[in-house]
């Protein structure tokens, strides 16, 4: 019976370690960037816009756009030579409407509930940080809110599932 016991006691622990992982959540590198020092700012490259990120001066790259629902780290790196940078997680309603904007700041309105559910915030070039926070399924934002910089393009779209 003991011995039993035993065999059962290591194929729990074995099942343990096998399933920990999952339970860590996903882990999703950020990569902050930008075009360096002679970039050109726009202010058309909201998500409203639906522009083509590609010409953007400034953006944020993501090694994975979907991601399934619970724990999500955002290991975050602003890889900018120059330029401060942050990201913020905000839940993104409507692609057509984007994100709540102070056109007088040329920031997104971080007030508004959901529009701010964790940050990274202000990157010196070459730092990183990192986020963890728990996802329901939906579309969100992660965004950098320096003055302009949504505007110019500085944001991605994640889908939770
Ligand atoms: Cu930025």
């Amino acid at each position: 019976m003991k011995r039993l016991y035993a065999v059962f006691a290591a194929i729990g622990l074995a099942a343990m370690t096998f399933v920990a992982p999952a339970f860590a959540g996903t882990v999703i590198s950020v990569d902050l960037w930008d075009a360096g020092p002679d970039l050109t700012m726009v202010t058309n490259m909201r998500i409203k816009d639906h522009p083509d990120l590609s010409k953007a001066p400034m953006g944020i790259k993501i090694s994975q756009a979907t991601v399934p629902a619970g724990e999500v780290t955002f290991k975050v790196v602003n890889s900018s030579k120059d330029l401060e940078h942050e990201m913020v997680v905000g839940i993104l309603k409507d692609a057509n409407v984007g994100l709540p904007y102070k056109e007088n700041s040329g920031r997104v309105d971080e007030n508004k509930p959901g529009i701010n559910l964790g940050e990274v915030a202000e990157l010196e070039p070459g730092e990183s940080g990192s986020l963890t926070v728990n996802l329901k399924p939906g579309t969100y934002a992660l965004y950098c809110n320096v003055a302009g910089h949504y505007a110019s393009g500085m944001w991605t779209i994640l889908t939770v599932k």
